[in-house]
C-alpha cells in the first residue's frame, strides 16, 4: 500500500514539463533545448535540457575560484548543518525524485527508494565525518611549542558522476567535496540531467550558495575535457567506465600548469560470486539472481560471473532458469516490476552484440520473458549463459547478464587468480559454510567488498565503504571513513608558546 501511495504521489510529480539547464552564478542559459525520453517507452517525452557552452564553462570556473576561499573558511560545522537541511529537503520530497528516477533513469519503485535513500545517508554520512575531520587536531610535541594539523580544501573540484545512480552518486561526490571546503562544479552524466539539475537545485534550496555550487550538463568531450585540462581544477572526482578515468587521468597529467590535480575514481567491476558444494543451493540463487537483474544489472557491484562448484551446479543451473521464467520485465512504475529497461539504445545494442556473440560461443542457460508494453522501450531480457572461464569475458557487460563457470575443489586458488587476472577488483560474493574456504577466499582474492552468504550489491553507507582497487578505481571508499580526508588538504601549524619568542627552542635544545 505504501508503495502504491508513493506510486500515485509520483505520477503527479510532473513529467513532461521537467527542465534542465546550466546553474552557473550571472548567467542565463542560451543553448538549443534537447528532448529527454523514458527509457520505459521512447515515445514519452519527459523533459528537456540545455546544454553548457564554453562561456558557462569559463564563467563557472571564474565564479568558483572566487568563492572557493570564504567557503573554505566557514566553519565546517556551519558547512554540515546546509547538508543536513538538504538531506531533510530530500526526504520530504521523495517522490519528486523518485519520479524522476523513473522517468528518465527507467528505474524501478525499489531502486528509486533506495536511491533517495542512499542520496541522503551520503549527506548525513559526510556532514557527520566533516564534524569530526575538520575540528583541528593538537599534536604532541616538544614542550614551548603548540603543533596542530588543520585540514583545509584544496580548491575547485570537478564532480562527474553516472547515470546508474543519478542522485545518490551525484549528490554524495558533491556532498564530500562541498564538506571539505571545496567549491563544485558538477557535470552529470548526459542520461540524467534532469535529476542532476533537480539535485542541484535543492543543494541551493537548502542554503548551499551558488557560486559554490554550480551546474554544467552537457558532453564528455566538451564540458568534462573543458574542466579536466583546466588549472584551475584542484581534483576531479569520477565515477564511470574504466576508459573514462584513464582519459581523465591522462588529461590531469597532461596539463602544464596549476597543481597536480587529485583524482578519485570509482569504476567498472568484473564480479564474480563463488559457491561451494557446502553452500545452499536456494540461497546461492537467490543472491544471484538480485546481484546480477536488480537495477538491470546495471551497477558496478553487480555479479557479472557464478563460479558454481561442480557437485551442485547442475541443481543450482536447473533453479536459476527456473527463477529467471518467474522475473517480471517491463514498467519501472508499477510496483511488481523486477526489472525495467536498460538506460539508452546504445546501451541496449552493446548487450544485444553481446548476446549474439554468446549464442556462438557459450551454452545458453535461460531468458526471462518481456512483458506487455515493453516494446517502445530499451528493454533486454535478463540472459545467462554458461562459460568455461571467466577468461572469455573481455570487459565489463554493463546490464542483465549472467554467466555461469563450472569449478571443481582441487581449483580454488586457480579459481580465484583467474578472477584477480581480470584485473578489475570491486566486489565478490561468496557462498560457503566452511569458514576456512570462506577465509582463504578473502585472503587470496584482491576485491574492495567481499560479500559472505548474502547479495554483493547495496552497500550501506558509513556501514559498508564502498569501492575497489586495480581496474576498479583509485580509492579511497565511498561512504567511508577515508574518504572525505581526500578532498582535503592538510596543513600543521606549529607555534612557539614560550615567553621568550622566537628562539627559545632553539637556545634549549641546540
Ligand atoms: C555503482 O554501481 O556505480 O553497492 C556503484 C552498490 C552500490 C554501487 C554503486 N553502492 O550496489
Amino acid at each position: 500500500d505504501a508503495l502504491r501511495d508513493l506510486a500515485a504521489a509520483m505520477n503527479s510529480a510532473g513529467a513532461g514539463s521537467w527542465t534542465a539547464s546550466p546553474l552557473v552564478a550571472g548567467t542565463q542559459p542560451a543553448g538549443e533545448k534537447i528532448a529527454v525520453t523514458n527509457p520505459a517507452d521512447r515515445r514519452e517525452t519527459v523533459g528537456h535540457w540545455q546544454a553548457s557552452t564554453s562561456a558557462d564553462v569559463e564563467r563557472a570556473l571564474a565564479n568558483a575560484v572566487a568563492a572557493q576561499p570564504g567557503w573554505d573558511a566557514t566553519p565546517a560545522s556551519s558547512r554540515a548543518a546546509l547538508l543536513e537541511h538538504a538531506a531533510d529537503l530530500l526526504e520530504a520530497r521523495m517522490p519528486a525524485y523518485m519520479a524522476m528516477c523513473t522517468k528518465e533513469a527507467g528505474k524501478t519503485l525499489a531502486d528509486g527508494i533506495a536511491e533517495v535513500r542512499e542520496a541522503v545517508d551520503f549527506l548525513r554520512y559526510y556532514a557527520l565525518q566533516a564534524r569530526e575531520h575538520f575540528a583541528p587536531i593538537a599534536l604532541p610535541g616538544p614542550t614551548g611549542e603548540s603543533n596542530q594539523l588543520q585540514l583545509a580544501g584544496r580548491g575547485v573540484f570537478a564532480c562527474i558522476s553516472p547515470w546508474n545512480f543519478p542522485l545518490a552518486i551525484f549528490l554524495g561526490q558533491i556532498a564530500a567535496a562541498l564538506a571539505a571546503g571545496n567549491t563544485v562544479i558538477a557535470k552529470p552524466a548526459e542520461q540524467t540531467n534532469l535529476i542532476g539539475f533537480a539535485a542541484v537545485k535543492l543543494m541551493h534550496d537548502a542554503g548551499i550558495p551558488q557560486d559554490v555550487l554550480q551546474y554544467l550538463p552537457g558532453d564528455g568531450a566538451t564540458v568534462g575535457a573543458a574542466l579536466t585540462r583546466d588549472p584551475r581544477v584542484a581534483g576531479v572526482c569520477f565515477t564511470g567506465s574504466t576508459e573514462t578515468a584513464r582519459l581523465i587521468n591522462r588529461a590531469l597529467a597532461s596539463r602544464e600548469a596549476g597543481p597536480i590535480a587529485t583524482l578519485i575514481a570509482e569504476t567498472g567491476g568484473q564480479n564474480a560470486m563463488i559457491a561451494d558444494s557446502s553452500s545452499l543451493p536456494e540461497q546461492v540463487v537467490k543472491d544471484a539472481l538480485g546481484s546480477a537483474f536488480t537495477s538491470a544489472g546495471q551497477r558496478c557491484s553487480a555479479a557479472r560471473v557464478l563460479l558454481v562448484q561442480d557437485d551442485i551446479a547442475d541443481k543450482v543451473i536447473g533453479m536459476l532458469a527456473g527463477a529467471m521464467a518467474e522475473l517480471k520485465v517491463g514498467d519501472p512504475g508499477l510496483p511488481s516490476t523486477d526489472v525495467g529497461p536498460v538506460i539508452d539504445t546504445e546501451a541496449k545494442c552493446v548487450l544485444d552484440e553481446h548476446a549474439a556473440k554468446m549464442q556462438g560461443s557459450a551454452k545458453f542457460i535461460a531468458r526471462a520473458t518481456l512483458g506487455e508494453g515493453t516494446q517502445h522501450g530499451t528493454f533486454f531480457a535478463p540472459t545467462a549463459w554458461e562459460l568455461k572461464s571467466i577468461a572469455e569475458l573481455d570487459r565489463e557487460k554493463f546490464g542483465p547478464a549472467l554467466h555461469v563457470v563450472r569449478w571443481k575443489a582441487d581449483e580454488l586458488d586457480a579459481l580465484i587468480d583467474t578472477i584477480n587476472a581480470t584485473g578489475y577488483g570491486l566486489t565478490l560474493g561468496i557462498h560457503s559454510r566452511i569458514d576456512a574456504t570462506i577465509d582463504r577466499i578473502v585472503a587470496r582474492a584482491k576485491v574492495g567488498n567481499i560479500y559472505v552468504n548474502r547479495n554483493q550489491i547495496g552497500a550501506v553507507v558509513g556501514v559498508q565503504p564502498f569501492g575497489g582497487q586495480g581496474l576498479s578505481g583509485t580509492g579511497p571508499k565511498a561512504g567511508g571513513p577515508h574518504y572525505l580526508p581526500r578532498f582535503a588538504t592538510e596543513k600543521t601549524v606549529t607555534v612557539n608558546t614560550t615567553a621568550a619568542g622566537g628562539n627559545a627552542s632553539l637556545l634549549t635544545l641546540g
